[in-house]
């Protein structure tokens, strides 16, 4: 292992700097995918990849890959490369750190690759992933789900946000619809180091998280329909009341998670209740689900319970009620080497670490289809993500750059 460290404070730095994209009055991020203040991250990115000697690429779903050549140029075009990186888009109230530590740590690790003069057999290349957060454009992890094969590019383009504007349209509108093919291609290895979003590795003061795999995952979209009717002639026996019967489903919701402890979890995000009016009863409720758990079969179990409760929920209040699952994501594990790589680097580093399995999706979750995959964690203040409160230690974010260097060399021929 070469005996080499990044520039924690460049890192750190250029975090600082890309944060002020998006910036939220609390001090966190509201960069909602392919929004104007999402090109203008992409922009910076791209800049910095230029000014380091990189050559950038973007597909068709706006990936944006910054190439770093190996030590043959003649044979490089050719070369799978070492690819490293995250998301830039956001949550509506999302932190500073959440995708961009990854996006920026893989710049950092070919900053100091620069830094040192090293050569590697494969190309490198830092890549940023469109609308990995899904909060946008459902579902998420978009783009890295065509890079892998899982979604259909006419598809993905194809994904509208509340107002009707389609994902397609705006990569277009932004300037990162670009013409390379989406996936299709050898990827050596792909690493990505993030904040774990969780209380874990703080708890455990432990600076990396060796990450084993991720939780498997379930999205439904609901639709409620009852009748709208007058709130002070119409009496409680008579009534549809939509958003009755969507508590009632919701507070189910909670129940199968809560009744599989420790690992399940549920979330209700979004609920539109209409006409939403305070003296009309409801008539129609559209609502989001968000299921997870690591084992696949209990997954399916608490989906199949969740369908029965509203079918139940429905008929005894006289309600129609459609339900469609709109994302599954089947629990993964990573790359055996690429978990040892990562966890011979902590070694090797000294740093503290942990074997972990992610709570959050990630684009390594798909890119792990197509490429030997792993990925690194570093704790963030009391596990807080997707608020804008988040918060990481400079130090612990230097140390899994650190890891993701070596990792990086390790495949990449350094
Ligand atoms: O929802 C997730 O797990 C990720 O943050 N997109
Ligand atoms: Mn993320
Ligand atoms: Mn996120």
């Amino acid at each position: 292992m070469k005996n080499i460290s990044i520039d924690g404070a460049r890192l750190w730095e250029s975090l600082m700097e890309m944060a002020r994209i998006g910036a939220t009055e609390k001090g966190g991020n509201c960069r909602l995918a392919l929004t104007d203040l999402d090109r203008e991250a992409r922009d910076l990115f791209v800049r910095w990849c230029e000014a380091a000697g990189c050559t950038v690429s973007v597909d068709a779903m706006g990936n944006i890959f910054a190439r770093r050549p190996g030590r043959d140029p003649g044979r490089d075009p050719g070369l799978a490369p070492v690819m490293t990186g995250s998301h830039l888009d956001t949550q509506p109230t999302g932190g500073k750190f959440d995708g961009v530590y990854g996006v920026l740590a893989g710049l950092e690790v070919i900053r100091t690759l620069n830094d040192h003069g090293i050569e590697t057999e494969a190309p490198v290349e830092a890549v940023v992933w469109t609308n990995e957060e899904g909060a946008r454009f459902a579902p998420a992890m978009t783009a890295s789900g065509v890079f892998a094969g899982v979604f259909d590019l006419d598809y993905a383009h194809a994904r509208a946000d509340p107002d009707g504007r389609t994902l397609g349209a705006e990569l277009e509108r932004i300037g990162y619809k670009g013409d390379a093919e989406c996936g299709g291609r050898e990827v050596k290895a792909y690493f990505e180091a993030h904040i774990e979003q969780g209380p874990i590795l703080e708890a455990e003061g432990k600076p990396i998280g060796v990450v084993t795999g991720a939780q498997g995952q379930r999205w439904f979209e609901i639709t409620v329909t009852g009748a709208e009717s007058h709130a002070g002639t119409t009496p409680m026996d008579r009534r549809r009341d939509a958003l009755a019967g969507a508590a009632g489903m919701v507070t189910e919701v909670r129940r199968i998670a809560t009744s599989r402890p420790p690992h399940a979890v549920a979330t209700v995000g979004v609920l539109n209740s209409s006409p939403n009016s305070r003296n009309t009863i409801p008539g129609r409720v559209f609502f989001t689900v968000d299921l997870r758990h690591p084992e696949d079969g209990t997954l399916s179990a608490m989906a199949a319970e969740f369908r029965a409760a509203c079918d139940a929920i429905a008929a005894e209040a006289g309600l129609a009620c459609e339900i469609e699952e709109i994302w599954y994501f089947a629990p993964i594990a990573f790359d055996a080497d690429c978990v040892a790589a990562v966890r011979q680097g902590a070694d090797a580093l000294g740093y503290g670490h942990l074997d972990i399995v992610s709570g959050a999706g990630h684009d390594a979750c798909y890119v792990a289809k197509v490429a030997p995959t792993g990925m690194i964690f570093v704790p963030c203040k009391d596990g807080i993500s997707h608020n804008e409160l988040e918060s990481a230690e400079p130090d612990d974010l230097a140390a899994g750059c650190n890891v993701l260097l070596h990792a990086v060399l390790e495949r990449a021929g350094g």
